[in-house]
């Protein structure tokens, strides 16, 4: 069984000229992930140890689970030296760090500590998602909003931890994707999915339908057409709506599917955020042969103009992904009317 270091560590030697520090980088984020981890399986016991703002049986302060992950993610890139910036769903500045150590490091990162938030507190899965850009100000100095704003096309490594039924960390460094599982028992990430494909079509759409009267006309007709009742072309499909990204993705990734959150008349981006939900999710789905878009375009071709700015995201099996596409421009003129 090989584990997540020692895989990371066999990459990086495909790279001869490679520093490591991508390596250790990605090392931090795997221990962090173990340490939120272990916290959020305690979520359940939160009565008994105590809400936010009180204090436990060890008589230490309690944190929401996403405000404790963001500190630990943060923490653990600061110490590792590697990372001089991180854009952060929990937030609003961009965050750098005021030591010599971290001003020299060459990358900088944006994630959503623990996506899905409406399932933390109901034992439904959640997630840490993340990207890792190089940085384009000079090492030295306080990495800038300038580092994070460039487009999912310059990323060199993403993923994500899903915390459900078992603990996974997918990610990938521009090589395809690869799939860990936490072994609990001695607190490891063991290779159990190498190599992860999408498959090319798939039969699971996931969507929000609450929303439906409020989506473009071209997601109504892609939705008639995933209902449709068409067998020989395995119609029709079936929906899956977690309503966590990652768990939502992660099941599409392995089984086939297509994931959406369009925009509205009213939010014409939609809910997603594109520096650390979009475009690291995006990056992973075409590593696996799969596809983002925001309906018209790559998603990992935007040019991001703010950190926490949103987009409409379809993403999944690529010929989903391009059939949904053909609906959204077949019927664009009637939404932008
Ligand atoms: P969050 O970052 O506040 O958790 O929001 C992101 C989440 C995604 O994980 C999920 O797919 C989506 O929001 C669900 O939104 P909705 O409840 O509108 O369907
Ligand atoms: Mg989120």
């Amino acid at each position: 069984m090989k584990t997540l270091i020692e895989f990371i560590n066999e990459k990086q030697a495909d790279f001869p000229f490679a520093t490591g520090e991508l390596t250790r980088l990605l090392n931090d984020i795997g221990i962090a992930a173990k340490i939120v981890n272990r916290e959020i399986n305690k979520a359940g016991l939160a009565d008994i140890l105590g809400f936010e703002g009180s204090t436990n049986v060890q008589g230490e302060d309690q944190k929401k689970l996403d405000v404790f992950a963001n500190d630990q993610f943060i923490k653990a890139l600061k110490n590792g030296g590697q990372c001089c910036a991180i854009a952060s769903e929990e937030n609003d500045e961009l965050i750098t760090f005021d030591s010599e150590l971290s001003n020299k490091g060459k990358y900088v990162v944006a994630m959503d500590p623990l996506d899905g938030s409406s399932n933390i507190e109901v034992n439904v899965s959640i997630g840490t998602i993340f990207s890792v850009y190089r940085r384009i100000s000079e090492p030295g100095s306080c990495g800038t909003n300038a580092d994070l704003l460039q487009p999912g096309t310059e990323m060199v490594a993403a993923g994500y931890v899903i915390y459900g039924s078992s603990t996974m960390l997918v990610y990938s460094t521009g090589n395809g994707v690869n799939g860990f599982t936490l072994d609990p028992s001695v607190g490891l990430f063991l290779l159990s999915h190498p190599e992860i494909k999408i498959p090319e079509n798939g039969s699971i759409y996931s969507i929000n339908e609450a929303n439906y009267i409020h989506f473009p006309e071209g997601v109504k007709e892609y939705i008639r057409f995933c209902q449709e009742d068409d067998p020989d072309s395995g119609r029709p499909y079936t929906t899956r709506y977690i309503g966590s990204l990652v768990a939502d993705f992660h099941r599409n990734l392995l089984r086939g599917g297509i994931y959406m959150y369009p925009g509205t008349k009213k939010r014409k981006d939609g809910k997603l955020r594109l520096l650390y939900e979009c475009n690291p999710i995006g990056f992973l789905a075409e590593q696996a042969g799969g596809k983002a878009s925001d309906g018209f375009r790559r998603t990992l071709g935007i040019k991001p103009e703010s950190l926490h700015q949103r987009t409409p995201f379809f993403v999944g099996s690529s010929e989903m992904v391009e059939k949904a596409e053909y609906f959204m421009h077949y019927y664009s003129k009637d939404f932008k009317s």
